[in-house]
């Protein structure tokens, strides 16, 4: 039996450069490229359209036999051709969990160098591998993405696919509600932007284009669009000019542009006395850009002492507690382009998600996202592991 190892086969180049049958894996990509043309394609799964691009990838989370058709419609070389594709169940079974990291680009921030833990000498490539051994599998460990526009990029060991009318993916991370005002939910909500990419061109790598899924504050009025900050690395020269409150060490830390024109700082606080630009880059400065949400933090107190940070309806990560699996769960259908209209993709590879919002919090520092744990909702759980993280709250 030839199995196809989904993406990475060569496909053979006979005549058509399409098998009579193929065997692959479920959640595996099978990229179907004719080596003849025509004037319009037809693609067909057991007599339905499914395309009409000349060239196809064949993708389902369901074992059995597929008949699949292709038709070249052309008034002068038509071309019909029917073959097998036989989907088996992986060998190995797929883990419902993250199996790598693929990027890891945190913005300054004051959990950054600790979470993972930045130790002198580290390159980029060394933490990196922290922040896979970090959220991968049920390793459960919180990895930070700092200010505004810091992301992680991860990706399972299968395609997850977009079960249509269902929630595909959750993340979790550290959010908590205060307990002060039961009707409002918030107290530590840190949205995260989630982004998703089909590995079109099948190389393994999250080098095509990403759709962000539109969560419930993508359409407000104060949401902005292709926002970007670019932050620098500060001087270790300069002299750290504290506040009178006593929970700011360097008030003009970290200087910050964005794209709207404002110039400001992110200050550095007494409870993170690290550097908080991350320190494997060796730019003097780092740019992010992506949807910046409104602030969600309130400070309740009107003195800067309590400080609550509203938890928006859904479709971001770091924004409800764990406990709320809805609330942090993704359907892959809420993607959309640029210009905010909606994508059908059949499955995603890769997931990114950043820091979605640009806020400083005087004492609690600026809102940053923390995850630590992502699960393909179509994969089973295997008996053997506990169902939930066990974790301590903190930022
Ligand atoms: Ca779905
Ligand atoms: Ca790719
Ligand atoms: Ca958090």
């Amino acid at each position: 039996m030839l199995l196809s190892a989904g993406c990475t086969a060569d496909v053979p180049m006979v005549n058509l450069g399409i098998d009579d049958t193929y065997y692959i894996y479920r959640m595996q990509k099978l990229p179907l490229r004719p080596a003849l043309s025509g004037a319009e394609y037809r693609w067909s799964v057991d007599g339905d359209s499914v395309a009409s691009t000349r060239d196809y990838i064949f993708l389902t989370a369901d074992e059995g036999s597929y008949r699949l058709g292709f038709d070249i419609i052309d008034p002068r070389t038509p071309y019909h051709f029917e073959f097998t594709v036989n989907v088996l169940h992986e060998d190995v079974e797929y883990s419902p969990y993250i199996a790598r990291v693929h990027e890891y680009c945190p913005a300054p921030g004051q959990f950054v160098n600790e979470m993972p833990p930045y130790e002198p000498g580290d390159t980029y490539a060394d933490i990196l591998r922290k922040a896979e051994e970090s959220i991968s599998g049920t390793n459960d460990v919180m990895i930070s993405l700092g200010g505004f526009g810091g992301y992680v990029t991860f990706a399972f060991d299968h395609t997850v696919i977009n079960t249509p009318g269902e929630r595909d993916f959750r993340i979790w991370g550290n959010a908590f509600y205060e307990l002060t005002d039961p009707s409002r939910k918030g107290g530590s909500a840190e949205p995260g932007v989630v982004s998703v990419s089909f590995d079109a061109n099948c190389n393994g790598l999250p080098d095509d284009p990403f759709y962000e899924l539109a969560g419930s504050a993508y359409h407000m009025p104060e949401t902005r669009h292709g926002y970007r900050m670019t932050y620098r690395r500060p001087d270790p020269a300069r002299d750290p000019e504290p506040d009178n409150s006593g929970f700011i060490t360097d008030l003009y830390y970290i200087p910050w542009t964005d794209s709207e024109g404002v110039e400001s700082f992110m200050p550095k606080n007494s409870f993170h006395g690290q550097e908080y630009f991350p320190q494997w880059v060796d730019a003097g400065q780092l740019s992010f850009s992506g949807t910046c949400l409104p602030p969600n933090a309130v400070d309740l107190s009107g003195t800067g002492s309590y400080y609550v940070l509203y938890a928006y309806d859904w479709g971001y990560v770091d924004n409800h507690p764990n406990d709320f699996p809805d609330l942090n769960s993704f359907d892959i259908s809420w993607a959309v382009d640029s210009l905010g209209r909606r994508v059908m993709l059949p499955g995603i590879d890769f997931v990114r998600v950043h820091t979605g919002v640009n806020q400083y919090c005087g004492w609690l520092g600026e809102t940053s996202t923390e995850l630590c744990r992502a699960q393909d909702l179509h994969i089973a759980i295997p008996s053997s592991l506990p169902p939930e993280p066990i974790l301590s709250i903190n930022n």
